[in-house]
């Protein structure tokens, strides 16, 4: 094995420095030892890993079958799309495969018999994982390009879309865009997005049938035309904001918008000549593994990092178990030639044996104490090894202790609850009458109002009397002449000294008006 590692250095021209190896054995004053590096899988050919989605429904040919015309002949429409006949059909997955020197096989779509409806298909690219771009992406055309078409992007597995480039014979006109070209675009620019007219001119359907985004023109910006100097790009890569992040992506999608017209003016008594037609769809990059991996392998229908360094994950982008001693750090190019592997670490290798279950990057001796403990623990967690939740936060049962939500809020009422610390489920504790979880909720015959307080009165043992009202279990309503909490009492109850003068007056007068009136009125009657 030794002498195997031995020869493999030497032949390996360490000179290389495209971070194609992520560890050597080395010899040093102290003995034989692994050296690390930051390190990279090649550039590969992406299609060949893709799935491919083709939007809408029934765009792609043949079903029903279908004649269409060329451009040169746009007459003699004697060619045939027919999904049953392998000869004839013409389906997604042409855009991929291999073939013949010569002989083009190619998806295409139905024609423009439906104009002037806009004749739009998409083209989805997925990969499932994070790739970065190494060269141009070349999409092939046959009879003809669109006259408009977009590229986009999504770096979340087809979450959220981003526009990549546009395309249009009038960018002005397509999308309000003024026309550029990448050659034109400065170190501060690199990662704008532009809309170009290179591809998108009639120039015969035979010749220029690419459509590119420009992956190496943009290189060439820190690199130069021919690419002697890598180092500037790789440094400006790791320093400029969001430019390795123009260059990454999870999946691609092609907008096609206006096929190919071949002329100036749709014609519409010929409309079988206007479809489009891919034969092949070039991707050229490699696995985003954060500088932590030179393999990456296709398993199980994904593709996969070999991560190095004590890392793991699909894009190597978290630490193994048990080496979560610092923070996850990417791989660095920097700097140059080798990078920075910035492994993960294990506990014991870094400062004393202190754990922080990556919730800390640094450690502190305190003298006094003789412990070496985390500072400044981050993601709510507290403690020497940041191994505790905050108070107001509770631990996660579902997550390790070095998951980045391994705290959660308790989130108790601040009215219902007697403090802002839970239990271990995230149960805090209520003050009287509330209830639920987090105590924003009362009890049975508790009603809330900024706190929970006993009902005043309710449908079934509180309930108002003499016709009064329950007002939310607050109050009751009573009619005119009872009062109490329940309006069990009358206002002038002749046994309670709880009539108030004013209409006690008021009462007796009243009666001896009608007294007076019932005894003029027998008066009357005999
Ligand atoms: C193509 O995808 C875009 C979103 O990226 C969507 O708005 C549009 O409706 C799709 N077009 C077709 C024809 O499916
Ligand atoms: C995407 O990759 C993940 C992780 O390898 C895997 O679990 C999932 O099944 C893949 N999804 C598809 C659609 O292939
Ligand atoms: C990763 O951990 C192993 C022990 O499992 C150790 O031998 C190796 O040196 C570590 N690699 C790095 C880059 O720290
Ligand atoms: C608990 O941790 C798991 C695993 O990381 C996570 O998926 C989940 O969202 C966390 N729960 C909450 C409530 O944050
Ligand atoms: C937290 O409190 C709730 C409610 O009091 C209780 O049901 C639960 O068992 C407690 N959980 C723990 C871990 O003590
Ligand atoms: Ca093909």
């Amino acid at each position: 094995m030794l002498h195997l590692v031995a020869f493999l250095l030497h032949c390996l021209p360490l000179a290389m420095g495209h971070y194609d190896i992520c560890k050597s054995w080395v010899t040093t004053d102290d003995g034989p030892s692994w050296e690390f590096y930051a390190c990279q899988p090649k550039a590969m050919r992406m299609k060949d890993y893709v799935t491919v989605r083709v939007d809408p429904p029934g765009i792609t040919c043949g079903d029903p079958p279908e004649r269409f015309c060329t451009h040169e002949n746009p007459y003699l429409c004697s060619d045939e799309c027919d999904a049953s006949t392998p000869d004839l059909a013409h389906p997604p997955k042409l855009m991929f495969d291999k073939e013949d020197e010569g002989l083009a096989t190619y998806w295409q779509s139905v024609t423009w018999s439906r104009y002037p409806e806009p004749l739009l298909a998409n083209i989805t690219l997925s990969w499932n994982k994070s790739i970065e771009l190494t060269d141009d992406i070349v999409v092939t055309f046959e009879y003809g390009r669109p006259t408009i078409m977009m590229l986009e992007k999504s770096l979340d597995n087809g979450r959220t879309w981003h526009p990549y480039q546009y395309y249009a014979d009038d960018c002005m006109e397509a999308f309000g865009m003024p026309a550029r070209r990448v050659r034109d675009l400065s170190t501060t620019s690199a990662n704008r997005i532009i809309c170009t007219e290179e591809y998108s001119r009639w120039a015969g359907s035979k010749k220029e049938k690419n459509v590119r985004l420009e992956v190496r023109d943009r290189f060439a910006i820190f690199a130069g035309q021919d690419f002697r100097n890598m180092d500037n790009l790789y440094t400006r890569l790791e320093s400029a904001k969001g430019l390795k992040d123009f260059f990454t992506v999870t999946d691609l999608r092609m907008r096609l918008l206006r096929p190919a017209l071949g002329g100036t003016y749709v014609q519409r008594e010929n409309l079988y000549k206007y479809f489009y037609a891919v034969s092949n769809i070039e991707v050229t990059g490699r696995c985003k593994c954060n500088l932590h991996a030179n393999l990456c392998s296709f398993k199980e229908g994904t593709l996969q990092c070999e991560c190095e360094h004590n890392t793991t994950g699909l894009d190597c982008g978290k630490c193994k178990k048990n080496f979560r001693t610092r923070s996850w750090r990417a791989g660095s190019y920097l700097p140059l030639p080798n990078g920075s592997p910035n492994a993960c670490a294990a506990a014991g290798l870094a400062f004393g044996n202190c754990e922080c279950y990556g919730h800390s990057n640094r450690c502190s001796y305190i003298d006094f104490l003789n412990v070496v403990t985390c500072v400044s623990c981050k993601h709510n967690t507290r403690g020497q090894h940041c191994q505790h939740c905050r108070l107001g936060f509770y631990r996660n049962g579902s997550a390790e202790l070095d998951d980045e939500n391994v705290c959660i809020e308790c989130n108790c009422n601040q009215i219902g609850s007697l403090h802002d610390r839970c239990n271990e489920t995230g149960y805090c504790e209520c003050r009287e009458g509330a209830a639920g979880p987090k105590c924003d909720d009362c009890l049975p015959n508790y009603y809330w109002r900024q706190g929970c307080f006993p009902n005043v009165c309710d449908e079934e043992l509180l309930i108002c009397q003499n016709g009064g009202t329950c007002y939310q279990n607050q109050r009751c309503i009573c009619p005119a002449g009872y009062k109490g909490v329940l309006c069990e009492q009358s206002k002038c109850d002749s046994d309670t000294k709880a009539c108030n003068s004013a209409s006690s007056t008021y009462l007796s007068l009243t009666t001896f008006l009608i007294s007076a009136l019932i005894l003029q009125l027998r008066h009357l009657d005999f």
